[in-house]
């Protein structure tokens, strides 16, 4: 492009700028010729102006409203849109995501570290009647996402604090960690755990001592088995959230879980949460089941499946 042209184009945006008041004028500058109406403002308790000429992207009917300007063929478009819950069709300005689309994507990480950062409402651990431990993690969430090896492992204190208050050797025995999500915690906990603890005592089977295990990552059932030496341990936990699915919650079991174990010993029942996963309550009674097969063939994970 020759200068001339590039100094046009850089006076034709100054002039837009300077008559939309987005920029001064320099000191003796002759004012601009058509001055432009100002963008609909909205002025907080007397602070800045802010101007929102967008509408809300997180309602469904936004969510999942084909982005793409003229399609080709619109219906096929809205069937693949409907057909999965991954980011499709969402339109572009230029090479780049749309203002409104990049929008939902940073509403729904905000919603997935909110998740992932925020402590499970102690609230909600004292009216299930736990009492809370640590694993050796010390320096909070941080370290938490950094060291996964520490947040395998029971503190000491954790371990006294069982070894005093749980019942030993249980036929089952219920653990519920934050893991990756609070909110799943949260969202479903009211509701699962009251239909374990029927289902295993109606099945004449002694149930130990619940409680909530903080900073908690799936390993640290070696822990609790070798403590407990329980027959089927079920850890309650927060899954990994996704974007913008922060309530998802996974049952991981094992049969007599001890130091050394891996997921190869273990089993989980993944996506328990209300509106597209599997529901609580159902995901309970399927719990209990599958702690029942685990005692009924003294195995589970690979082994559970070899028997079967
Ligand atoms: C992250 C993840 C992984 C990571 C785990 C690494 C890590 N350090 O986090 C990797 C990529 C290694 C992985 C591998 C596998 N995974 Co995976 N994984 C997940 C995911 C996305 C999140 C899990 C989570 O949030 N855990 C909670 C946190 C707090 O636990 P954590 O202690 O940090 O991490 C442990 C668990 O994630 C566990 N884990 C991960 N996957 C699996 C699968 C099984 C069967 C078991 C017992 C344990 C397990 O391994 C980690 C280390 O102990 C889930 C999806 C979901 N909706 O849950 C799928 C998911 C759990 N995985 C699944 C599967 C099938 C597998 C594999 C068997 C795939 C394969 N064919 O190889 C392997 C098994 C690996 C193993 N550990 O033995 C399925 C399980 C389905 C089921 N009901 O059996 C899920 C639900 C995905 C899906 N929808 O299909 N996985």
């Amino acid at each position: 492009m020759d200068d001339a042209k590039l100094a046009a184009i850089v006076e034709a945006v100054v002039k837009e700028l300077l008559a939309a008041g987005a920029i001064a004028a320099p000191a003796g500058a002759p004012a601009p010729s058509a001055v432009a109406p100002p963008p609909v403002m909205s002025t907080m308790s007397g602070g800045p102006a802010l101007t929102i000429d967008l509408p809300d992207p997180t309602t469904p009917e936004r969510r999942y409203a084909p982005g793409v300007r003229q399609p080709a063929d619109p219906d096929g478009l809205r069937a693949l849109i409907a057909a999965t819950t991954a980011r499709i069709g969402v339109g572009r300005a230029g090479p780049r995501y749309t203002t409104a689309s990049l929008l939902l994507f940073q509403g729904d990480h905000a919603i997935t570290q909110d998740a992932l950062y925020r402590d499970v409402d102690p609230k909600l651990l004292s009216e299930m009647g736990l009492f809370s431990v640590e694993t050796r993690i010390t320096g909070g969430k941080q370290e938490y996402l950094l060291r996964p090896d520490l947040g395998r492992q029971l503190a000491d204190e954790a371990k006294r604090i069982i070894r005093e208050r749980c019942a030993k050797t249980p036929a089952v025995q219920l653990v519920v960690g934050d893991g990756l999500s609070a909110a799943a915690i949260e969202a479903n906990l009211r509701q699962i755990l009251p239909v374990i603890k029927q289902g295993v005592q109606a099945a004449g089977l002694s149930f130990g001592t619940p409680f909530f295990v903080k900073h908690c990552r799936v390993g640290v059932m070696n822990d609790i088995g070798e403590l407990l030496q329980p027959e089927v341990l079920i850890l309650l936990i927060g899954e990994r959230p996704g974007l913008g699915r922060a309530d998802s919650m996974s049952a991981y079991m094992a049969y007599r879980p001890k130091p050394g174990d891996t997921d190869a010993d273990r089993d989980v029942i993944c996506n328990i949460f209300e509106g597209g996963g599997t529901n609580p309550l159902e995901a309970g009674a399927f719990v209990v089941q599958l702690a029942q097969k685990m005692r009924r063939h003294q195995a589970s994970g690979v082994k559970l499946k070899l028997a079967t």
